[in-house]
């Protein structure tokens, strides 16, 4: 019985005249919550430039800033379902595969460099690997974030400020853990929810990196910008599996080839942009404190870290400390 499955399976395979095959076009829609000017929105226009011309146009990519295409899970869930190709995405995957978790890990890297030396190496290939085989998306390429901040519209220096502060968190288990464990109260919303909810007092702060508190206007509805740097990590650009695994081999190498200089632009671009956003927002009247207790903050949320992560989080986490 399984042979006849299998032969049959490989059959169908054979006489699958997918679009690639026959030189037609392909249009990929990708997704992101950054807005036109973001370095996500920018980087992956890029990717779209460079793969339509080394695929003679074959491959289109139309890109969609914030949230046109829904909510990241919501992204995803459409891409698993074929109705959207790609998406940015990082420790939200983690509802799916638990090893993205250490996408974000509160306090885990002192450093960019630290933590590309990881995403390069054999542990973010596994984390590349599992994301394959549960989300059933492929990495194409990455961008290194800046470090996540708290804003509010009180100055918060140490945990004890936080006490009945009320904030926003992406969907993301571990981040609700780490900051319950601090002392707030923070709860899951999709980032383009953010902005109203702040506006209408829902909630009191919400922790993004310079870029995104920019790309939002956090600064029309936030005074502050604490620097609790609690988080350093990254985000990949991905491609539904079957939408890859449907094309040419040659169409393949087209789009790896087309992520990798989209890599390199972003990376040329990062610290730049990252600077400036923090100037104009500072311009347009944010305040930054940087008298942050970032040691006691660290030290409220770690035994929170350890008791959320499962065995196979903890285990690449303790990895990470150790590099
Ligand atoms: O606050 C947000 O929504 C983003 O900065 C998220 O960290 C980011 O999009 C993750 O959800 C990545 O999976």
């Amino acid at each position: 019985g399984l042979i006849l499955v299998l032969l049959s399976t490989a059959l169908i395979g054979c006489s699958d005249d997918s679009s690639s095959e026959k030189g037609e076009k392909i249009e990929w829609k990708l997704g992101h919550l950054g807005n036109e000017e973001h370095i996500w929105n920018k980087t992956a226009l890029k990717f779209a430039e460079v793969l339509e011309e080394k695929t003679d146009g074959q491959i289109k990519v139309k890109v969609f800033p914030n949230e046109q295409l829904g909510n990241e899970v919501d992204n995803i869930n459409m891409i698993q379902s074929g109705t959207a190709d790609m998406v940015v995405a990082g420790e939200s995957m983690q509802n799916w595969a638990s090893k993205s978790a250490l996408m974000a890990v509160p306090y885990a890297f002192n450093d960019t460099e630290s933590m590309r030396n990881i995403i390069d190496g054999d542990l973010g290939k596994e984390i590349n690997e599992q994301i394959e085989e549960k989300v059933g998306l492929k990495p194409v390429y990455y961008h290194v974030r800046a470090p996540r901040n708290l804003t509010s519209n009180k100055e918060i220096k140490s945990p004890e400020d936080l006490d009945g502060f009320k904030m926003r968190v992406p969907n993301v288990p571990l981040f609700v853990d780490a900051w319950e464990a601090a002392g707030a109260n923070p709860q899951v919303m999709a980032f383009s929810e953010v902005f109203t909810a702040l506006q209408q007092n829902v909630i009191d702060g919400q922790e993004n990196p310079y870029d995104l508190i920019h790309s939002a206007n956090f600064n029309e509805v936030q005074e502050y910008v604490n620097e609790t740097e609690h988080v350093n990590g990254w985000v990949y650009v991905l491609v539904g599996k079957k939408q890859f695994e449907s094309l040419t081999p040659e169409l393949q190498d087209a789009v790896m080839e087309a992520g990798q200089e989209a890599q390199e632009f972003a990376d040329n671009l990062f610290e730049e942009e990252i600077s400036k956003y923090k100037k104009e927002l500072q311009e347009k009247g944010m305040k930054i404190n940087s008298n942050v207790d970032k040691e006691a903050f660290k030290e409220a949320m770690k035994p929170a870290i350890e008791k959320s992560l499962n065995e196979e989080q903890l285990d690449l986490y303790n990895r990470i400390l150790e590099e």
